[in-house]
């Protein structure tokens, strides 16, 4: 409707670009689907010329979004690392990398898999090695107070395997990790974020976890290629004590999280509500799903004894399939028809609105939020009467950011866009009034953006300010550095009627989705304190050597620039633990620990205690070294471990 208007330029693609981007993908979508049009994009992309660079004058950037030698961002920028399995923080303006986080990776840097704390996240085979080291981060969201960020955890998704990690905003490091029993793909996550209704209840945040691939439950081998005996779960998860709550069986499968404002709802989008097994196969009806969940009827189920449990998991299974669900008045489960594919769907920061984009349909799904609660009152017959707007907006539709003027803006996959639009226009517009402006801009983005977010925008304190698009493809944007590219994350200004490009940052693959939170609400430690190490040496008086049989404790100290010892003896066969404590109470002043030959590298931050376990196997003399530059004489920080023979 709004997409041919002849009065708003904006509401028309521009349809060379488009052609010149993507035309097998434009084929695909209005035959095959959209996995045929990404095969040929790809391959068009790869052997077309580099397209000219943006025009400069937009590109350039404007003084109030430099940070200067010396000056500090106004924003943190929490990033998942797709299959580099971390978590990274990045500064906005500037797209300065402060820090990468590892979680399901292994990292050398800190010794994260190395040392046995770490391990203990982690998790361990029965010989002593991480159960997994592998892992995919997606989606980064922070816990909630009062409808915005409290500053306390981020909460991040392993797709590979299924774990759900917490990372402390106070130190910026994971402390937890936990599995989720029974499914595979997990996808998108979201953290409830009702307000306190009653201050006098002390409750803990659910984290909500979406499965994404359907498999037999339980997955023990009994059945392998029939496909309709695969169901996907949807989890909870507890941030404190991070134990799997209860779980929901459904039809169909998850793909992204939300969650509403009040707490009562939480919702999926559903690309394959046809439960297929081939792609082929998940693309063959036209309306797919957006699930919702009734988080106070799952919960008065799970206590009343109204579940099952799953192979060897204890976790209590509720039942919210349609067959299940039919009566709204006593159903755990919405199904809200959606059409083709949809991916992503994101809440509006006054908590009224989900958008839930086509991805394979050009449109933009309006959810009211009130009226998903008066389905589940019975006041509404048809779940489809809940979508109150449907505009269209562009091809490819994936993620959605908000500001706090009513708009919102969407990520166009193939279009290479980003669109803004009006919700109220839209609602307006669906309602049949012709004078409504839906799209109020488009611009193009380098290239084929998946999601979009805006700052602060998960929240009711959503700024207006910026707007990120973490892109697919940088092709020409920055110098060449061999197949394997950089992704650009473009900065865009969105505080005016018109989205200005203010900067491309260049990012290691594979940024998914970010939070923009505001610097003010981020307070982070910068030393540890000794007593919360239950391993730490606390005096040079303990440092030295115990043997209990083949069991041999090294416990050291480090502080610039040297260790508690100068040497220690070992025997071969021996197993070794190492415990180092860093006494230097000096910010930034942090030590590393390697051993060559054994493996072993890790670092201990002022005031922190690590430690590593090994089997001393091989005879000889290793110079034990400080691997962090420390000190004037950082590489005289060394020592000597000898393995007897
Ligand atoms: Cu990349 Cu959020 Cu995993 Cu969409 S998801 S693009
Ligand atoms: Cu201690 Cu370098
Ligand atoms: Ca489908």
């Amino acid at each position: 409707m709004t997409h041919d208007d002849p009065k708003n330029p904006a509401s028309k693609p521009d349809l060379e670009r488009r052609r010149f981007l993507n035309s097998a993908a434009l084929t695909g979508l209005a035959g095959a689907g959209l996995a045929t049009g990404l095969t040929g994009c790809q391959q068009e992309q790869a052997a077309a010329p580099a397209p000219a660079a943006a025009p400069m004058a937009a590109a350039a950037s404007h003084a109030n979004d430099e940070v200067a030698p010396g000056q500090l961002d106004t924003y943190y920028d929490f990033c998942s690392g797709g299959h580099s399995g971390e978590v990274r923080i990045y500064g906005l303006p500037s797209g300065r990398l402060f820090k990468r986080i590892p979680v399901f990776n292994m990292d050398c840097l800190v010794g994260w898999g190395v040392t046995n704390e770490s391990k203990a996240i982690l998790g361990t085979k029965p010989n002593g090695t991480p159960k997994y080291t592998t892992g995919d981060t997606h989606h980064v969201h922070q816990t909630y107070k009062d409808g915005t960020y409290d500053g306390k955890y981020i909460f991040v998704n392993d797709k590979i395997h299924g774990r759900l990690a917490r990372v402390r905003m106070d130190t910026m490091e994971c402390d937890k990790i936990t599995e989720l029993p029974n499914i595979q793909g997990f996808h998108g996550t979201f953290p409830d974020k009702r307000d306190p209704v009653d201050a006098s209840i002390n409750y803990t945040t659910r984290v909500f976890c979406g499965a994404e691939f359907s498999i037999p439950l339980p997955n023990d081998g009994r059945d392998l290629e029939d496909g309709s005996k695969y169901h996907s779960l949807f989890t909870c998860v507890d941030s404190e004590s991070m134990e799997v709550r209860w779980q929901v069986l459904i039809d169909g499968n998850c793909d992204l999280v939300a969650s509403s404002y009040d707490g009562k709802l939480t919702c999926t989008n559903q690309y394959n509500t046809e439960m297929a097994v081939r792609y082929q196969d998940m693309m063959t009806v036209e309306m797919d799903a957006c699930l919702f969940f009734n988080v106070a009827r799952i919960e008065q189920a799970v206590k009343d004894g109204k579940f099952t449990t799953i192979g060897d998991s204890k976790v209590p299974v509720v039942d919210g399939t349609r067959g299940a669900n039919a009566d709204p008045k006593t159903a755990l489960t919405c199904y809200v028809p959606i059409p083709k594919n949809p991916h992503g769907v994101n809440i509006s920061p006054d908590g009224k609105y989900y958008v839930c984009s086509g991805k394979l349909s050009p449109t933009a799904s309006v959810i009211a939020h009130d009226l998903v609660l008066k389905w589940f009152e019975g006041e509404i017959k048809d779940a489809r009467e809940v979508v109150i707007a449907e505009p269209e907006i562009g091809l490819g539709p994936l993620h959605t950011g908000f500001d706090n003027k009513g708009n919102a803006y969407t990520t166009l996959f193939l279009d290479s866009q980003i669109v803004k639009w009006n919700v109220e226009a839209a609602i307006k517009a669906h309602n049949g009034d012709t004078a409504a402006t839906v799209v109020l801009d488009r611009i193009d983005v380098h290239y084929q953006p998946g999601h979009g977010f805006t700052s602060m925008g998960e929240t009711r304190e959503s700024d207006g300010k910026y707007f990120v698009s973490d892109n697919k493809f940088s092709k020409d944007r920055f110098l060449p550095v061999g197949p394997l590219h950089a992704e650009t994350a473009q900065l865009i200004d969105i505080s005016g009627d018109k989205m200005k490009l203010v900067a491309d940052h260049s990012v290691y693959s594979e940024p998914h989705d970010s939070i923009i939170v505001r610097r003010d609400i981020i307070k982070t430690r910068q030393i540890y304190d000794l007593d919360e190490f239950p391993l730490a040496i606390k005096d040079y008086k303990d440092s030295g050597v115990y043997r209990d049989g083949k069991k041999v404790t090294v416990k050291l100290i480090s502080a610039a620039p040297a260790f508690s010892l100068d040497e220690f003896s070992v025997k071969k066969g021996d197993e070794v633990t190492i415990i180092l404590t860093n006494f230097d109470k000096v910010e930034d002043l942090t030590h590393g620990f390697a051993i060559p030959k054994y493996d072993i590298n890790f670092l201990v931050n002022p005031q922190e205690t690590k430690s590593v376990t090994f089997i001393a196997d091989k005879p000889g003399v290793y110079w034990c070294y400080c691997t962090n530059f420390c000190h004037a004489l950082h590489l005289e920080m060394r020592m000597r471990m000898f393995v007897e023979a």
